[in-house]
């Protein structure tokens, strides 16, 4: 066990930080709780082999059906207090004998909870031409009727939000009317909204390609913001940090969605060339911390429409592990998300405010990135040991004899292609 994990050793480092945020009119106990309130939801594919569509490489020991797949999750919440619930994709979590409650409660037993209802809409042969947006009403009714089914199982697993991601598009000039398309995701989206459990949210991811390549129906925020405008106020913009073109201010869309009241959460991963879902901070961490900087700022001195907004915000994982274990990535990303956070709150707002005002381009954009440059490593073992779970999760999980033990259980499961 590294020397960190016993809990003890960051406590010098930690004093230091402690001292200087304090200098500089930190907050540091009120960083401290905010840290600790701080709440990444994982998804249950990310525990099961998946890769790209050339080939899934098979991790021994990954998690193959949905009770795995929760055991693993409370796994990730032991090891790091922040990651009490599970994003759900129907039909690939579907009970065999449809007890969702069953399966509700087995999380709950395990430390977990049910968090966002993914609908999949994008895997059966008949969704060839899309779902919302097929040109047969029939096919259209279909994924209706399947998405309505994820509405009622949102209410049996005690769920909030439904998540909705559309593969749909064309793929030549010509195929279909685009006009029409957009109308048909717009009725569509109508029946569910109007299906929406009481107090839940459905959130509009947009992505803006593939898996078609002539158009993406919901390409970009723009065309999921005014969707969800047109819907009402419990349908927001989902940003999945994948679903952007190469250079695209992600920080600045997250600021406008927010002081509109229409960001509802994220997809948290990394991205390289294409929508790769590494983990999240793994390529960029700076791009993180300006997201997590503006949900500070909204949380603290927006609004009270930007404020509500920011800190009712669903932070949720969407990675893909190809080559690396799943339980090891998802515990980064979680702390690669603590970091990020940490650092945006040890940023001296009140300064920051003042360099602005009096137009000091680069004292400014000094004194954000001073806070980026912060090492809140000591800070984050503090908080990990006052709440009561491992300072260094990375140590503790390899030295839980946890991999082994699943390695042993479950052996190898065959993987192909894509998502298993
Ligand atoms: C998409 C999108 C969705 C995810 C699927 C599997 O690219 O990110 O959120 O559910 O992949
Ligand atoms: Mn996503
Ligand atoms: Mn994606």
């Amino acid at each position: 066990m590294s020397q960190s994990s016993n809990g003890s050793s960051h406590r010098a480092a930690y004093n230091v930080l402690a001292d200087q945020l304090a200098a500089d009119g930190i907050d540091v106990e009120a960083v401290k709780s905010a840290l600790k309130r701080q709440h990444i939801e994982t998804p249950s594919w990310g525990y099961a082999n998946s890769g790209t569509r050339f080939k899934a490489f098979a991790w021994p020991g990954a998690a193959t059906t949905t009770q795995q797949k929760l055991d693993d999750a409370a796994m990730v919440q032991k090891m790091t207090g922040v990651a009490p619930t599970v994003a759900i994709h129907i039909p690939w979590d579907k009970p065999a004998d449809n007890d969702y409650s069953a399966m509700a409660q087995y999380a709950i037993d395990r430390g977990v909870r049910i968090g966002a209802v993914n609908p999949n809409v994008f895997q059966d042969d008949e969704y060839k031409l899309g779902s919302f947006g097929n040109p047969d009403p029939g096919i259209q009714e279909r994924a209706l009727d399947h998405v309505l089914e994820c509405c009622e199982i949102m209410t049996k697993v005690d769920s909030d939000v439904l998540s909705l991601w559309f593969a749909d598009g064309t793929n030549f000039a010509g195929q279909d009317n685009l006009p029409a398309r957009k109308r048909r995701f717009e009725h569509n989206l109508a029946a569910v909204y109007k299906h929406l459990p009481p107090n839940s949210r459905m959130m509009i991811e947009y992505k803006f390609f593939e898996p078609t390549f002539y158009s993406t129906d919901i390409p970009d925020w723009g065309t999921a913001y005014a969707m969800s405008l047109k819907l009402g106020e419990q349908a927001q913009v989902l940003v999945d940090l994948g679903h952007h073109a190469h250079g695209v201010n992600i920080e600045q869309i997250v600021a406008y969605l927010l002081d509109e009241g229409k960001l509802g959460g994220f997809h948290f991963n990394n991205r390289k060339y294409a929508d790769d879902d590494l983990i999240v901070g793994s390529v960029n961490p700076y791009e993180l911390f300006l997201i997590y900087n503006e949900l500070v700022a909204a949380e603290v001195e927006g609004g009270d429409l930007a404020s509500s907004t920011a800190k009712r915000v669903a932070y949720m994982l969407d990675e893909c592990h190809n080559i690396e274990g799943k339980m090891l990535s998802t515990i980064i990303a979680v702390m690669n998300c603590q970091e990020a956070y940490a650092k945006s709150l040890c940023v001296p707002r009140p300064a920051l405010a003042e360099l602005r005002e009096a137009g000091e381009v680069l004292l400014g954009h000094k004194l954000l990135t001073d806070a980026f440059r912060i090492d809140v490593r000591p800070l984050l073992a503090q908080v990990r040991e006052e709440m009561g779970v491992p300072a260094d999760p990375v140590a503790a999980y390899r030295a839980s004899g946890y991999e082994e033990k699943v390695r042993k259980e479950r052996g190898t499961a065959s993987a192909s292609g894509g998502f298993q």
